[in-house]
């Protein structure tokens, strides 16, 4: 199990950093590696003071707003869906670069508030906030006296929005982050996917754009708005590494303390950030974050009602802790300045729960299981497991398999000092917490877990007694399929991603080795995705072959496939093989068991 785990980890990193979609982009379709520079930082040490940041808060604040945002994804009354900061691209409205300067003279956001949206990230229990000071599209957010082309002076606005954030974030004890676009700038002659020329005719390249805007630009986000907490650069794209070299020199000049993302490209920055919208089902080595949104588009747009459930921001929230990492996430405020109304509440309730339970997230380190449970996840604090019931158990019975590490009590929080007392049960490899019939936290009840010393787990899967198991092709071990890494976008610019098994030869197979603590049958579904009807076995090793037919789409979906017997409680190993139809397309995701009375 410890090479499986190696392996994996080992295929984790090749595979980000294997040629994954593409992003169409005006210069022609790039690499997602090369856009979000991806590189494997984990052995990397961050200067102490920098990396603090990181260490204490690990909840932040995401902000994209522009011009953009006052477009709402709405261009000439037709609906653009995708990522709103990207309306001016080709596959969005495609809008010239003249006709989108334009625009700003009609982007007027007189209800920004910044005290309020520093509020806000205060209330929701962030600790900093990264706010784009210019994206893609090339207009700075602030008084930029090297360009033009910035919302004091191209806009009636006529107000510096950072300064005033700037003193916000003083105000209410938060970090604060610029996001810039170093190498992509879509209105300056040589900004990557940008005009080629200057307006009097004369050819542009990267270094005229990168000496006339990008530089000076740098200097003044890092020399005008007090103490910065991160410079968030990201698409590095192809960028030339002396540009990036010279960039992050400049940040460690003005602003020592400061983090640089590695989005700024070729391992120069201070940390990871995985792939947009990307929560890890693994835990990640290193120092690295999630970005992730609260709806669907980093910038407004107008439809985008499907808001993340205050329980779902703090699933997210808990794992990316959980794995090892911070949660950074994004609000999309209007063209006039003010944020969504339900973008506010649902970060204000998620805020009061981590108000409850702080220790949760601040400062606490990674699950030793390095994956979710089926009725949660962990984070840890020094010999403390604080256990978040993402989904309770109707008997009330947490099971937690393969813990070593002797318990010497569990009580359920409830704000109170002491909360209350839980009983505790071993069974050989097993631990059972039994869980009153209603705790009276609705949100996401937590249970504290008080060991003898440091975590130790047996990586074993354990199935549940007591709720379904479900367990990623990801962690299976293969033979004669292919196991890789998939990322797709569900609308223009919405990422999602996973591990998928397929391209199956005959005799192929993903396995995984489980515990099971209760002996019987267990009905066992597959989550998968393929062309027509798929004929897929599933063993267990040395006893019951299974095996049935099931219909496919083309997205993922959950079939079942049959009852399994496992005789007696013990360790056994369960493969899946795909036996007839479209084995070259069938993929899967999921394999699931679920104890039948
Ligand atoms: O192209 C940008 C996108 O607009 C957005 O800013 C995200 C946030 O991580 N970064 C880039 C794509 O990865």
């Amino acid at each position: 199990m410890m090479d499986t785990t190696r392996r994996l980890i080992i295929a984790h990193i090749a595979l980000a950093m294997l040629v994954f979609a593409v992003m169409a982009q005006d210069a022609g379709a790039q690499k997602m590696d090369e856009m979000w520079g991806r590189q494997v930082m984990m052995l990397k040490a961050v200067d102490a003071e920098r990396g603090q940041l990181f260490e204490d808060g690990n909840y932040a604040m995401f902000i994209h707003w522009g011009l953009y945002s006052n477009i709402g994804n709405l261009y000439k009354g037709k609906s653009y869906y995708g990522i709103g900061e990207w309306i001016m691209n080709r596959n969005m409205a495609d809008i010239p670069i003249d006709e989108y300067k334009a625009l700003a003279g009609k982007f007027n956001p007189v209800k920004f508030d910044a005290d309020e949206i520093a509020k806000l990230a205060k209330d929701a229990g962030m600790k900093y906030i990264v706010i784009t000071s210019k994206h893609h599209d090339g207009l700075a957010m602030y008084h930029s006296k090297v360009n033009k082309f910035n919302i004091v002076d191209a806009t009636p606005f006529g107000r510096d929005p950072m300064k005033e954030l700037a003193k916000a974030c003083q105000k209410y004890g938060l970090g604060l982050g610029f996001y810039y676009s170093h190498n992509q700038d879509w209105t300056f002659p040589g900004g990557g996917n940008g005009p080629k020329q200057t307006a009097d005719g004369k050819d542009a390249d990267f270094k005229y754009y990168y000496e006339n805007k990008c530089r000076p630009q740098v200097e003044e986000i890092t020399t005008h708005y007090g103490p910065i907490a991160i410079v968030w650069f990201d698409t590095p794209g192809r960028i030339p590494r002396e540009y990036v070299e010279e960039l992050v020199r400049i940040v460690r000049k003005n602003q020592p303390k400061a983090l640089v993302s590695g989005r700024a490209g070729y391992g120069l920055g201070d940390y990871q950030t995985l792939g947009d919208m990307e929560v890890p089902n693994e835990n990640v080595e290193g120092i690295w974050e999630t970005v992730d949104t609260t709806n669907d588009s980093w910038a407004y747009a107008w439809y985008d009602n499907y808001w993340k459930a205050p329980k779902e921001i703090l699933h997210r929230l808990v794992s990316c802790v959980g794995r090892g990492g911070t949660y950074m996430l994004n609000i999309g405020p209007k063209g006039d300045g003010t944020v969504p109304e339900l973008a506010t509440r649902t970060l204000r309730k998620a805020g009061e729960w981590i108000r409850r339970y702080p220790q949760v997230v601040y400062g606490a380190d990674a699950s030793p299981w390095k994956h979710a449970l089926p009725w949660g996840d962990v984070t840890v604090k020094n010999n403390t497991l604080f256990l978040c019931v993402f989904n309770e158990p109707k008997s009330g019975e947490l099971y937690l398999p393969g813990l070593k590490t002797k318990v010497k009590s569990a009580c359920l929080l409830d704000g109170k000092k002491r909360g209350t007392k839980l009983k505790v049960r071993t069974m050989g490899n097993w631990t059972k917490i039994q869980l009153p019939p209603r705790p009276a936290e609705k949100l996401i009840p937590v249970v504290q877990v008080e060991l003898d010393e440091s975590p130790e787990v047996d990586s074993c899967w354990g199935i549940d007694p007591a709720l379904e198991t479900t367990i990623l092709a990801q962690f299976a071990e293969v033979t004669g399929a292919k196991q890789e890494t998939k990322k797709w976008m569900e609308k223009f610019g919405e990422w999602k991603h996973l591990v998928r098994v397929w391209q199956w030869a005959e005799g192929g197979k993903a396995s995984w080795e489980v515990d099971v603590l209760k002996s019987g049958y267990y009905n066992v579904d597959l989550t998968y995705n393929g062309e027509g009807r798929i004929v897929w076995g599933v063993d267990v090793a040395g006893g019951q072959h299974i095996q049935n037919q099931q219909n496919s789409s083309h997205n993922y979906q959950k079939f079942p496939i049959g009852w399994i017997n496992f005789p007696e409680p013990g360790r056994y190993t369960v493969s899946v093989s795909c036996i007839e139809g479209n084995l070259a397309q069938a993929s899967l995701k999921a394999i699931h068991f679920t104890f039948v009375d």
